[in-house]
């Protein structure tokens, strides 16, 4: 069955193209700096935001018109999933990402919920083997059901912690069946309101240790996807303790976490917790620590996560410059966390919200890509820091200097100033250039 009969498969006509149902610059099969395009996005369909959201918002009832609507819960959950494919298949997105209850309805217990789970894995691999389709990363929703209200791995119930566990061993199971290239923690509740019934340190251990769980089990069972870290500052809970890139990284430093997981980065956590997506990624990427990439952006005049489908020429070029200076992303790849705005609620908005995201980003990776080979930044920082390669820089650099040896130096070097400008704003206008002409 069709439950998107009013869209047919959607190809690149190149940029002069008027036509809304088809791609301006992603040209799946177009080699860039040695790769396809293909083979450098590895985009994905969100199944939460493309499949199971109605568009409700916390003052508004669901709004999308889908042809599952009137189903019985099991039953939605049965054609979402054979939608599912339908959907990449025409979107030419090769990967997918879901939570656990973004595909199975939780039923009465846990008990149910693993049958229920059950249930739509066997259609989803179904669907994968005739597709070829492949499952970017799954996760565990432990953030929407009210038992989770203190936190999962932070909870302040072991009962709650052990429900967590069984939702993440499930994880692992269903990762390893289906075959997931990596295994994502957002921490939905992992954080607090108040230190005045909070203790910090349990809390922050917990974590740690269900983290250590999983790594074990997925040991045992011989799991060899890679397991993510999904940083965000605020939302649910007002004090996030993965609150970005560097935060998590401490953690995972501290509890001997950091050998296992990479991040997974998204663009509207950046600009929450105050940083650019450039700047997440950077610092990722500098730490080897670049996993995948969650790609949304939110709108300035709003100040939570919208989630919106990602049109920002300048930040998709600046994130996939720190994708192909990592070498890509790896078991990674640029997953639509977005959402189509409540009132876009036909499903024809699904597509076009995807076509906007993977063009900008396919242009981003196109400009990206000329900025590398040009050498454009390249040159001015090496320039810049070439104090570094000779003479007193050079023994800093090679640890040779100690603190008297550049005393002494500086003793004979009185008032030393950088003479050259940063540049900033020729900087930005060479940019704009390699934006107007690719
Ligand atoms: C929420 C997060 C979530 C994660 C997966 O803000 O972005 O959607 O990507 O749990
Ligand atoms: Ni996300
Ligand atoms: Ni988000």
């Amino acid at each position: 069955m069709a439950y998107f009969e009013t869209v047919n498969k959607i190809s690149y006509e190149g940029s002069r193209s008027t036509n809304p149902y088809a791609f301006k610059s992603y040209n799946p099969k177009e080699i860039i700096a040695g790769k396809t395009m293909e083979e450098h996005m590895r985009f994905s369909m969100a199944y939460w935001h493309t499949l199971t959201a109605g568009g409700a918002d916390q003052f508004g009832a669901e709004t999308a018109v889908r042809s599952w609507n009137n189903l019985s819960v099991l039953d939605k959950a049965k054609a979402r999933a054979e939608a599912a494919f339908e959907f990449m298949e025409k979107m030419d997105l090769p990967f997918y990402c879901f939570h656990d209850v973004d595909i199975a309805p939780e039923g009465a217990n846990l008990r149910e919920f693993y049958k229920n789970i059950d249930t739509i894995v066997d259609i989803l691999a179904q669907g994968m083997k005739t597709s070829g389709k492949k499952l970017l990363w799954n996760t565990a929703n432990m953030f929407t059901n009210p038992r989770y209200v203190h936190g999962a791995g932070s909870t302040c119930n072991a009962d709650v912690f052990a429900h967590a566990a069984a939702q993440v061993k499930k994880g692992l199971d269903v990762g390893k069946l289906l075959g997931s290239e990596n295994y994502v923690f957002w921490g939905g509740r992992e954080g607090y309101e108040t230190l005045l019934n909070t203790d910090m340190g349990l809390e922050q251990d917990n974590i740690a240790r269900l983290f250590h769980l999983a790594i074990d089990y997925a040991k045992e069972i011989g799991y060899e996807g890679q397991f993510l870290i999904e940083p965000k500052p605020k939302e649910p809970t007002k004090h996030q303790y993965d609150f970005d890139a560097a935060t998590t990284i401490a953690f995972l430093q501290k509890y001997n976490l950091d050998k296992h997981f990479k991040l997974n980065l998204e663009g509207n956590h950046a600009t929450l917790a105050g940083h650019t997506f450039e700047h997440e990624i950077r610092v990722a990427r500098i730490n080897g620590m670049l996993g995948s990439l969650d790609a949304n952006q939110g709108d300035p005049l709003l100040g939570w996560d919208t989630d919106e489908f990602p049109v920002n020429i300048y930040d998709a070029t600046l994130a996939m410059y720190e994708v192909l200076k990592n070498d890509g992303l790896g078991k990674g790849g640029i997953n639509f966390d977005s959402k189509v705005r409540r009132p876009s609620f036909e499903p024809e908005d699904l597509f076009l919200g995807h076509i906007a995201g993977m063009d900008t980003y396919a242009k981003g990776l196109k400009v990206a890509a000329k900025l590398i080979e040009d050498r454009v930044f390249e040159n001015f920082i090496d320039k810049r820091y070439s104090s570094f390669t000779e003479g007193v820089g050079a023994d800093i650099v090679s640890g040779k200097a100690t603190l008297a040896s550049l005393a002494d130096y500086a003793l004979n070097n009185e008032n030393p100033r950088p003479n050259e400008s940063g540049r900033q704003e020729y900087l930005r206008a060479v940019l704009n250039q390699y934006i107007f002409a690719e």
